[in-house]
């Protein structure tokens, strides 16, 4: 009994209670505990943590969760968390990566950063994210007046794109076409409702504003060249201002030049003040057969600070780059943001027979595994998620935020940020700095322009995402045509629209990487994809390119390739 008392007092004196179980091992082990010497605020000290108190300097972990945790496990109501504490003070003791991707490879689930030796971890510098737009839908039957006023809330969302660039003739409304005089010069706004070529291969591109329609004729003929081929760019639906000159009996309008939305130029890229990474992630497909596990683990062992991947790193303008040990793990250690643009899983029922192309036949069950990846992400990295096509959410745009009832474990992620498709963060803001815009748009709508548009389609079609992109951000809209995309009319306004330049425009869909740094000021990025060459790929004779991670510094706004792709040779000896 004396000695009991002593022991509990000789603890008491340092602020710790002992637990029942600690001070009757310690009467029979005959434990030292005269030496233990740390001092803590009323923490209750049991057998599970003591020999960590005692052997280990722990610095930053907060006891008072930890009590909690405890608490908890007692109660018999949540005994998972309570493990999962003890199990890092575990790891605490053994030091060295490999330890850390043996447990990636056993495929358990621990914070891999929680399991870092050294106590720097638990003060990492976070990312910070601000969602700028992510559409929200209030659940309500749509009407025909909706899509009436869809077209009227593009109108009058664009209109003011223009206004301030027609500086040659008058604006005028279609319906005052009538009581103007023929050859007045004249500027028109409105949205395009019919394209055709005549016989001759003039385009007559017919537009419409609130109050009428009318043809505009843009010939073929030399001297206006370039306006034919501005012509040859336009589009369904988008909206688009002329110059012309008006016609016989006032029916028809010789188109002198066309406007498109545009943004304004912007020479210099936006640089942040400090040096973080935010790196890029399109279509990792989870639940397909042909998902590429091993590349993407790899991948994150890599933001894991494992350098043992033989890859090869690329600049934007795909020449090869050295980068010395010291320099690759200064990068790693920046990284702040992950940017996943859509098509998280693979799906079910997404195409005819897509079962036989299922690894994971249950799509909840392939939102789990992909959060059962994530989790081995450093978790001061934040990530932001939109859906794509293949995702537990409808195709039709915008796509609200993916169903939490089937990414209930991505959701509760707490460096997790799911957003709309399409949907804008910034990034990196700090009280010095405004961060960067990053629209986010998985790209549905591209194959259409890839076919569409005769300059594209010449060019290479959907392996020229960058044409795509720069032509879309042009037409300041997403999907300008009714027919790329399935979408809700909202009647308050166009989701679609681009409203404000971004700094980052990231897209995913067609499965192939383009990066370039700068367009007018935007660093434009679509993604490559984490999944191998589908049948279906193969009948289109879309090549993908796979595993490629885009790693983009906001110091200098350079963007590095590092490709996980593993080397045919190597695949081919296994
Ligand atoms: O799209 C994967 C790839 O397949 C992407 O490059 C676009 C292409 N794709 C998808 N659907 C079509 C259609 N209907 N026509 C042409 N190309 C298409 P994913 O969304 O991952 O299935
Ligand atoms: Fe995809
Ligand atoms: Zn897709």
């Amino acid at each position: 009994m004396e000695n009991k008392k002593k022991i509990i007092n000789h603890f008491l004196e340092k602020d710790f209670l002992i637990s029942e179980n600690l001070l009757n091992k310690i009467i029979s082990t005959n434990i030292d505990y005269e030496s233990f010497d740390k001092k803590e605020n009323n923490i209750i000290l049991n057998e599970d943590i003591y020999s960590h108190f005692e052997d280990n300097n722990i610095n930053g972990i907060d006891w008072k969760e930890f009590e909690k945790f405890k608490v908890l496990d007692e109660k018999g109501k949540n005994k998972e968390i309570y493990k999962k504490f003890l199990d890092m003070l575990e790891q605490e003791e053994k030091e060295g990566i490999e330890k850390k991707i043996e447990d990636i490879e056993k495929g358990e689930t621990k914070r891999v950063d929680e399991l870092e030796s050294n106590s720097n971890k638990y003060k990492k510098e976070e990312g910070n994210v601000e969602i700028v737009f992510s559409y929200d839908e209030k659940s309500k039957k749509r009407t025909v007046l909706d899509f009436v006023n869809y077209f009227r809330s593009r109108f009058k969302q664009m209109e003011p794109m223009f206004k301030s660039r027609l500086n040659n003739n008058p604006i005028i409304s279609i319906n005052k076409i009538k009581i103007k005089s023929q050859n007045d010069k004249i500027s028109l706004i409105g949205i395009v409702s019919n394209i055709s070529l005549t016989k001759n291969g003039h385009i007559i591109i017919e537009l419409e504003d609130l109050t009428g329609k009318i043809k505009i004729l843009f010939t073929n003929r030399s001297e206006n060249n370039e306006n034919y081929e501005k012509a040859k760019e336009v589009v369904l639906d988008e909206m688009i201002a002329i110059e012309g000159t008006i016609g016989q009996n006032n029916e028809i309008i010789f188109g002198d030049n066309i406007l498109f939305a545009e943004l304004s130029l912007i020479k210099e890229l936006k640089k942040s003040p400090k040096e973080e990474y935010v790196v890029f992630i399109g279509d990792p497909h989870i639940g397909a057969d042909m998902f590429l596990a091993e590349e993407f683990e790899n991948m994150i062992k890599w933001l894991n600070g494992d350098l043992s991947d033989n890859k090869k790193i690329k600049s934007s303008n795909d020449e090869l780059i050295n980068l010395n040990k010291e320099e690759e793990e200064k990068i790693i250690s920046k990284i702040k943001y992950l940017i996943i643009t859509g098509d998280i899983v693979d799906g079910v029922g997404i195409y005819p027979a897509q079962e036989s192309d299922l690894f994971i036949k249950d799509i909840k069950k392939q939102y789990d595994v992909f959060a059962e990846l994530l989790k081995k992400v450093p978790s001061h990295i934040k990530i932001i998620i939109n859906a794509g096509n293949h995702d537990a959410m409808r195709i039709a745009e915008p796509q609200p935020i993916i169903y939490k009832e089937y990414a209930e474990k991505l959701c509760e992620m707490t460096n997790v940020i799911m957003i709309s498709n399409p949907g804008v963060v910034n990034i990196g803001k700090t009280t010095e700095f405004e961060g960067f815009n990053c629209l986010l748009y998985h790209g549905y709508s591209f194959t259409y322009y890839a076919d569409v548009i005769e300059d594209i389609r010449s060019k290479g079609g959907l392996t020229r995402a960058d044409l795509i992109m720069q032509i879309l951000l042009k037409k300041r809209h997403l999907a300008p045509s009714h027919g790329s995309t399935l979408y809700i009319p909202d009647s308050e306004k166009d989701n679609l629209v681009i409203e404000q330049a971004p700094d980052f425009f990231v897209t995913g869909h067609i499965h192939r990487l383009t990066s370039i740094s700068n367009y007018k000021g935007i660093s434009l990025l679509n993604c490559s994809t984490w999944m191998g060459e589908t049948a279906f790929q193969e009948k289109v004779g879309l090549k993908p390119q796979i595993a490629k991670l885009p790693v983009a510094n906001l110091k200098t706004r350079e963007i590095l390739i590092f490709d996980f792709e593993k080397d045919k040779e190597d695949v081919e000896n296994e």
